[in-house]
């Protein structure tokens, strides 16, 4: 297949045309941070936003921006990924258009898994360099943007650099978290040094009044990251791939790079945010149902976000006070209060409930009426918030059975805990209710 997917790819000879384009989406390695979101997924399978996963993100960003070739690699593949791709992004009506999860695998060359993100490029570059292609965009599967990545890959076509990577300014508080890069009047990355500490840190600050931002702004963003997005000459990064044995883009492809390719950097200019994180992940959610101006709206008719279309009837509210919040569809909320929320497909919530600064994921089926009822005569949870409930500051992941007078409060403040066997996490002070968890009547968190 792989020799027929290069014929198709010939026949594809539009002059500077994203068409010529091949995405290929990081889609997780070890999955840690997000931990125990991806305790039983892939990260890209992650929900969002009340009825998205992490993945539609970068996909709908390529689809908008007329890239249809697109490979997800992750190092963990799971069942829902793969069905929520299969299902979402049917490109039958698309010329060459597709959509493949690409998962690490042990071979006779490579038997260690969980290198870096070049290293699992590196394991199908033999597939990937089929493509008669121009450039590959190299995409992170866990950022919330919206992006048009033509007028990206524009830019490093004019400059006619081997690498352009997208850029934001930073201020000091997170400058540490991100390969950070200093460039030249013309635009040109000159040093780039990946997560630099104390003086290393110091010595990569910068007047990014050279990006065009006004003194003020420069002030308090000193720094240049980078989003960890690239694009890439397709025989720049065949040959790096081929000829080093480096292992990651932002510690060794990138910095080595910069001295001695044309590196070049595309300042982004809308909003970002790496969600790769708990703590950045639930912030992210919840700042979806500010107002009354979100930062990242799902909404946009030019740009839309992308997913598995479910035919989910719509939700039903009992008698409920919701505030600043977010319901997806095939919810049932009865008598409950709901502030600064989101609720993820399927949420139900019985009466007496409330639930305040929190991330519902929901459930992936209904529990028949019969089914709930003889469950819970017989000791067992129906899946749902029990009655008289209580959650704040917390991410109940899917299927999540939570008993009847539940509190979920973080009662004795804990930052850090691990406890799985009794189903949940507590990261930065975010409690996290473990996917299919059940937890009994009456007890307290
Ligand atoms: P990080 O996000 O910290 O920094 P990394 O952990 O390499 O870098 O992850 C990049 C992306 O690749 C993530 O989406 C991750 O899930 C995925 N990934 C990691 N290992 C992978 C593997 N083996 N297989 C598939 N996918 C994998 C990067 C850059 C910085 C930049 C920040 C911006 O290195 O320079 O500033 O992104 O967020
Ligand atoms: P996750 O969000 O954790 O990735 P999955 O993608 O594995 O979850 O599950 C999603 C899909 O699986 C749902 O759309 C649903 O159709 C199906 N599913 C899972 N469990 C059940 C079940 N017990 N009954 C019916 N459908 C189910």
């Amino acid at each position: 297949t792989d020799k027929l997917d290069c014929v198709r790819g010939q026949g594809n000879r539009e002059v500077f045309s994203v068409k010529r384009v091949l995405a290929i989406i990081l889609g997780g390695g070890a999955g840690t941070r997000l931990y125990p979101l991806t305790k039983l997924r892939a990260k890209p399978a992650v929900p969002l936003g009340s009825k998205y996963r992490l993945i539609d993100i970068p996909i709908s960003n390529c689809i908008n921006s007329e890239i249809l070739k697109i490979y997800v690699l992750t190092q963990f593949n799971s069942a829902s990924l793969n069905r929520h791709l299969n299902r979402s992004y049917n490109f039958s009506g698309f010329r060459e258009g597709f959509v493949e999860v690409l998962s690490a695998q042990q071979t006779k060359e490579n038997d260690t898994w969980f290198q870096g993100t070049a290293d699992a490029v590196r394991q199908y570059i033999r597939l990937i360099k089929e493509w008669d292609v121009d450039e590959y965009i190299i995409l992170s599967g866990d950022h919330l943007y919206r992006m048009d990545y033509s007028k990206f890959i524009k830019r490093h076509r004019e400059t006619n650099a081997d690498i352009t990577l997208s850029v934001v300014p930073i201020d000091d508080k997170r400058a540490s978290s991100f390969g950070l890069m200093k460039i030249d009047s013309q635009g040109r990355v000159v040093d780039f040094y990946e997560k630099p500490k104390g003086d290393a840190l110091k010595k990569m600050q910068v007047d990014t009044t050279i990006l065009g931002l006004s003194k003020e702004r420069a002030t308090q963003s000193p720094y240049i990251a980078s989003m960890g997005i690239y694009v890439f000459k397709k025989e720049v990064l065949v040959d790096l791939l081929e000829s080093t044995g480096q292992t990651d883009f932002g510690k060794e492809i990138i910095p080595a790079a910069a001295k001695n390719h044309n590196v070049q950097a595309y300042l982004f200019k809308g909003y970002w945010e790496d969600i790769g994180t708990v703590e950045s992940f639930y912030e992210a959610n919840l700042a979806l149902t500010k107002q009354p101006q979100p930062a990242f709206s799902f909404y946009d008719e030019t740009a839309p976000i992308y997913t598995r279309s479910r035919y989910l009837p719509p939700t039903k509210l009992l008698n409920c006070q919701v505030t600043e919040s977010m319901i997806g569809e095939g919810c049932i909320l009865k008598e409950c209060r709901v502030n600064h929320s989101v609720l993820g497909v399927r949420t139900r919530i019985e009466a007496h409930c409330t639930i305040e600064d929190t991330l519902i994921m929901g459930s992936d089926f209904y529990e028949p009426f019969a089914e709930r009822q003889s469950g819970s005569q017989s000791g067992g949870v129906p899946v749902g918030i029990g009655e008289g409930s209580t959650i704040r500051k917390a991410i109940v992941d899917k299927n999540a059975r939570i008993g009847r007078n539940v509190q979920i409060v973080n009662k004795d403040r804990v930052e850090d805990a691990q406890r799985e066997d009794e189903g949940f996490y507590i990261r930065n002070g975010i409690i996290v209710i473990i996917k299919n968890t059940t937890i009994v009547d009456d007890t307290v968190i």
